[in-house]
C-alpha cells in the first residue's frame, strides 16, 4: 500500500532536506511535485488540490521556528496535512471505541466480493478478544453458500452464528436481534448481501434493515484496490444508508492508495479499520497519524522534529547562539548541547530517526561509544580548561588522558575535532544546532 506514493514523496522531501535554505520558486516546484505524486497515487483531484493549497497557505504563514530548518518545517506541515486528510484525531478515537456494556447491532454493507463476510468475522474476533460476546448473522439469503460461509467462519474463530428460519433479510434481522438480546449477545454483526453494482433493490433492502435494527455502526466494506471507484461507491452508499465508517479491505495489496487518501474528504466518513489479509486476525484500527508516518517513510522524523523544538530550551539556545556569534563556542557549550541532545532520548534512537543519516547499527554503536568517551574527556577538564582549551599543554593532556581512561592521542584527536567544530559553528545561523555534525556523522 502506498509504495509508489511513499517513494515519490520521500524523494521530493529528501530533495528539500539537503538544502539549507529554500526560495519561493523551489518551494513552488516542490508543491507542484507533491500534487503530481498525489494524483499519480490516484488521489481525487479536489483532494490533491486542497492538500497542496492548504500546504501553500500554511507555508506562507509559517515563521520558520528557530529550531527547524525550512525543509523540516515543510516535512512537518506535509505530515500534519496528511494526518488531516486521512481523518485526523477523530478517526483514531473512533477506531478505539469499544462497545462493551451496551446492546450494539452493527451492519456491514458493500459490493460483491468486497470482503464483508470476512470482515464481519474479523470484527467478531476482535470483540471476542475484548471479552465481549459477539454474534454473527448472515442476512445474505440470495447466495446459497453465504449462510454456510458465515457458519464456517464463526466456527473457525469460536463465536456464535445465528441461523434462523425467516425468508427475508428484514425478518431475519428482527429474529436475530430478539434472540441476541435474550441470549446476551453483543455486538451483533449483520453481514448483508453484496451486488455487482449499486442498485435500488439492494439499497431499499439495506434501508429497511437499517431502519429496523437502528445499528450503532454501519460499516461500508470497500476494496482498497478499486481506487477512485471506492470513493464513488462510498458516496453512493453513504447517500442511501448513512454510513458511520469505512473499512478498507485488501489494504495488503499493492494499490496506489488513492482511495484511502480521498474518502474522508470527499465522502465525509472516516476510515475506521483496514483489512490486511485473508485471515481472521488480519485487521487493524486505522490510525491516520501512523499511516501518515508510514507514507512519508521517515520513521518518526516528525516526532523528532517536535522533540527538537521542545527540548532546546529557548534561553540555552539563545545563550549558545550568542556565544556563537562571538565565535566563542566553548567546551562548556559543547557539554550543554550534548546534555540537551540526550534529553531527547538515547542517541541510537535519535540517529535512527534522522532520515539524512544512513547509519547501520555498528556505526551507531560506534557513535555512542564516542559520545561516552568525549564526555569523559570533557569531564576530566577543569572549568578553566573548558573555557580556554589553549592552556592544554602536554602535562594537562596527560592528566586528562589518565582521568578519562584515554590515551594522549585520543585527547589530541578530540581537541582537533573540537577546533573543527568551533570553525563550523562560526558559519551557523542562530539557534540551528547540527547534532549530526557534532558527532562527526553529518
Ligand atoms: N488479501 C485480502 N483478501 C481479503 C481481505 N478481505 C477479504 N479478502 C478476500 O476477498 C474475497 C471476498 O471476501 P468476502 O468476505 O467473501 O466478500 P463479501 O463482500 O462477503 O462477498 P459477497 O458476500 O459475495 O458479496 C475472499 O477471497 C477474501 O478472502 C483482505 O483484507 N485482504
Ligand atoms: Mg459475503
Amino acid at each position: 500500500m502506498f509504495n509508489a506514493l511513499s517513494g515519490r514523496l520521500q524523494k521530493i522531501l529528501g530533495g528539500f532536506r539537503s538544502r539549507a535554505r529554500l526560495n519561493a520558486a523551489e518551494i513552488d516546484s516542490g508543491l507542484r511535485e507533491i500534487r503530481i505524486a498525489l494524483l499519480e497515487a490516484d488521489v481525487n483531484l479536489k483532494v490533491a488540490r486542497g492538500f497542496v493549497a492548504r500546504l501553500k497557505d500554511r507555508l506562507a504563514g509559517e515563521t520558520v521556528g528557530r529550531a527547524l530548518t525550512p525543509a523540516q518545517t515543510i516535512i512537518k506541515l506535509v505530515h500534519e496535512e496528511m494526518v488531516g486528510v486521512l481523518g485526523g484525531e477523530e478517526a483514531a478515537q473512533l477506531a478505539a471505541t469499544s462497545y462493551a456494556g451496551r446492546f450494539s447491532p452493527m451492519m456491514l454493507v458493500g459490493l460483491q466480493g468486497s470482503g464483508k463476510t470476512t470482515t464481519a468475522g474479523k470484527l467478531a474476533l476482535r470483540f471476542k478478544g475484548e471479552g465481549q460476546k459477539p454474534l454473527l448473522v448472515a442476512l445474505d439469503l440470495k447466495r446459497p453458500a453465504a449462510v454456510e460461509q458465515v457458519s464456517i467462519i464463526a466456527e473457525q474463530i469460536g463465536v456464535a452464528a445465528y441461523s434462523g428460519t425467516a425468508t427475508t433479510p428484514v425478518e431475519l434481522a428482527r429474529e436475530a436481534l430478539i434472540n441476541a438480546r435474550k441470549e446476551g449477545f453483543s455486538p451483533v454483526l449483520l453481514d448483508t448481501a453484496g451486488r455487482l453494482q449499486i442498485d435500488t433493490e439492494l439499497m431499499d433492502e439495506l434501508t429497511a434493515v437499517r431502519q429496523l435494527v437502528e445499528p450503532v455502526e454501519v460499516f461500508l466494506v470497500a476494496d482498497a484496490m478499486t481506487g477512485q471507484e471506492a470513493v464513488n461507491i462510498a458516496r453512493a452508499f453513504n447517500d442511501k444508508v448513512a454510513l458511520t465508517g469505512i473499512i478498507l479491505s485488501k489494504f495488503d495489496s499493492d494499490t496506489r492508495g488513492g482511495a484511502a487518501l480521498s474518502i474522508r474528504e470527499t465522502v465525509g466518513v472516516p476510515i475506521r479499520f483496514v483489512g490486511t489479509g485473508e485471515k481472521p486476525d488480519e485487521i487493524e484500527p486505522f490510525f491516520p497519524e501512523r499511516w501518515a508516518g508510514r507514507i512519508l517513510g521517515m520513521g518518526d522524523v516528525v516526532t523528532l522534529i517536535e522533540k527538537v523544538e521542545e527540548s532546546i530550551e529557548e534561553k540555552d539556545a539563545e545563550a549558545i547562539a550568542h556565544r556563537l556569534a562571538k565565535e566563542r563556542f566553548t567546551l562548556e557549550d559543547f557539554m550543554n548541547v550534548m546534555e540537551q541532545t540526550q534529553k531527547m532520548g538515547p542517541l541510537s534512537q535519535m540517529l535512527k530517526l534522522l532520515p539524512g543519516f544512513k547509519l547501520n547499527d555498528e556505526q551507531i554503536a560506534l557513535g555512542e561509544r564516542e559520545l561516552v568517551r568525549v564526555k569523559a574527556i570533557v569531564r576530566s577538564m577543569t572549568p578553566q580548561e573548558r573555557r580556554d582549551p589553549g592552556v592544554l599543554n602536554a602535562g594537562r593532556r596527560r592528566r586528562i588522558a589518565m582521568g578519562s581512561g584515554n590515551t594522549v592521542q585520543d585527547i589530541n584527536r578530540f581537541m582537533r575535532q573540537f577546533k573543527e567544530m568551533q570553525k563550523m559553528m562560526k558559519h551557523l545561523k542562530k539557534g540551528k544546532l547540527p547534532f549530526g555534525k557534532m558527532f562527526g556523522m553529518g
